[in-house]
C-alpha cells in the first residue's frame, strides 16, 4: 500500500507482479536479501523496504507534488513516524489483530492497551493538524495510514476505535483520496 500510494501520488506509472507470500518467485528470493515484498526494480536497480522505496519514489521527482516537507525538522518528523510505525506501532498491532494464532500468548499480553496508546498518539497531533506532519500530506501520512485502515476494517470493529474520532476521520478522508483508491485497485 505505501510503495503504491506513493507511485500513484507521483503520478509514475508502473507494472506489479504478485508473489504468493507462502512460496515466494525465486527471481525475488533472489533479489530480496530478506525475500519479503515489497520490492521495486527501476532499471538496474533493486529497492526494498517500503518505507525506503516510498521516499526513493518521492525524490525521482521531487518538485512534483512533494510527499517529503521541506525542513530538516520536518523531515526528521517524517522519519520518526515511520520509525515508530515500524518498530512499535505495527508490532503491536499484529499482536492485537492476530493474537495467539500468531504469537507466543504472553507476548499478547496488553496488546489492546499499547494500540490504544499508539492511537491517542496519532489522535493528539491530529488535534492541531489534518496531517501527521506540518501542512500537508506527507510520506508520514502514506506510511501509517495503511496500518490504522486495518485496524478500523477489523471485524467486529473494535469498540474502542469510537474513542478516536480523529483518527477515524483522517483513514476516510484519506480512503477517498485517489491514490488510495487506485494503490487498492491496482
Ligand atoms: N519492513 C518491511 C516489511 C516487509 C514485510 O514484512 N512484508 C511481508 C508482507 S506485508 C512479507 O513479505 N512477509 C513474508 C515473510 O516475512 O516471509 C517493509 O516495510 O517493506
Amino acid at each position: 500500500m505505501r510503495v503504491r500510494i506513493a507511485l500513484h501520488e507521483k503520478g509514475i506509472s508502473f507494472d506489479i507482479r504478485e508473489e504468493d507470500l507462502k512460496n515466494f518467485s525465486q527471481d525475488l528470493r533472489n533479489l530480496h536479501p530478506e525475500v519479503k515484498v515489497p520490492l521495486l526494480l527501476h532499471g538496474d536497480r533493486v529497492l526494498y523496504e517500503s518505507a525506503i522505496i516510498a521516499e526513493y519514489v518521492d525524490d525521482l521527482n521531487p518538485q512534483f507534488h512533494p510527499l517529503m516537507p521541506k525542513t530538516a525538522g520536518e523531515k526528521s518528523e517524517v522519519r520518526l513516524w515511520t520509525y515508530w510505525c515500524n518498530q512499535q506501532f505495527k508490532p503491536d498491532l499484529d499482536k492485537f489483530k492476530y493474537g495467539i494464532s500468531r504469537f507466543k500468548e504472553e507476548d499478547c499480553v496488553g496488546a489492546e492497551d499499547k494500540v490504544k496508546k499508539h492511537l491517542e498518539k496519532i489522535e493528539k497531533k491530529l488535534e492541531t493538524s489534518p496531517w501527521l506532519v506540518g501542512s500537508d500530506f506527507s510520506l508520514a501520512d502514506i506510511n501509517v495510514f495503511p496500518f490504522v485502515r486495518q485496524l478500523s476494517r477489523i471485524q467486529p470493529t473494535p469498540d474502542f476505535l469510537k474513542s478516536y474520532p480523529r483518527t477515524m476521520a483522517w483513514v476516510n478522508s484519506l480512503s477517498k483520496r485517489p491514490s488510495v483508491i487506485n494503490a487498492l485497485q491496482k
